[in-house]
């Protein structure tokens, strides 16, 4: 055998912890400008929609874990189901985004948790069956256009309250919310999967 081969290459990406977040909710919610805030604080008011999703990650640190936070940014338009029946394979988290300038975006909800519920736990046989559903933040967002508001704090903590969602009210615009809402997410996925992480040689301090 060479002497190169002997040497071991180090391998970076085993030190980082994979976590695999997506984002569902309507097309115009905010979904895309919320992950741009998270991922490089910026902000534009011109409106471009997402073609089947988009693709980003950040390495960020939680409770001395290095996470590398593959984004998958999902378009809401009914015609993508299943570009995003496939990408909620084996996702962490879900970032549920409502506008809280449209009065219907309460109602449809439901409809959205049914989805995630569908792709990501699946029916017996199916391939993306997962064992437990992903830990799913409901971001109500626009919370800067104050005189567009037509849901209530009350409607959105009911509804959240309904499904068991951790509620966070957000402005990608301001960036109100936004770094609180990924920080807590993350957290509770680093509780969830520390010992597994531990085990596979996940660096931790
Ligand atoms: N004022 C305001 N506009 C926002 C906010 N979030 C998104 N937008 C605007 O709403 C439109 C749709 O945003 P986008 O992130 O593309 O929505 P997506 O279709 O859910 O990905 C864009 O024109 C954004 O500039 C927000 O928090 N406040
Ligand atoms: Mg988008």
């Amino acid at each position: 055998m060479s002497k190169q081969l002997q040497t071991p290459i180090p391998d970076f990406s085993i030190c980082l912890a994979w976590v695999k977040l997506v984002s569902a909710g309507f097309p115009g919610s905010g979904k895309t400008s919320l992950i741009k805030h998270f991922c490089d604080s910026r902000f534009s008011a011109g409106y471009q929609p997402t073609v089947g999703a988009d693709y980003g990650f950040k390495v960020f640190r939680v409770d001395g874990i290095d996470l590398r936070v593959n984004m998958w940014d999902l378009s809401g338009y009914p015609e993508y189901l299943e570009v995003r029946n496939e990408l909620y394979s084996g996702c962490d988290g879900v970032l549920l985004t409502i506008d809280l300038t449209e009065a219907k975006s309460v109602a449809n909800i439901d409809a959205w948790m049914r989805e995630i519920a569908q792709c990501c736990l699946g029916s017996p046989g199916q391939q993306q069956q997962q064992s437990s559903m992903p830990d799913i933040v409901l971001l109500a967002n626009k919370a800067d256009l104050k005189d567009k508001r037509q849901v209530t704090p009350a409607d959105a903590a009911k509804a959240a309250a309904k499904h068991k969602l951790h509620l966070y009210e957000t402005s990608a615009a301001t960036g109100e919310g936004v770094d609180k809402a990924f920080r807590d997410l993350l957290q509770r996925i680093v509780q969830r999967n520390r010992a597994a992480w531990a085990a596979r040689g996940v660096k931790m301090e």
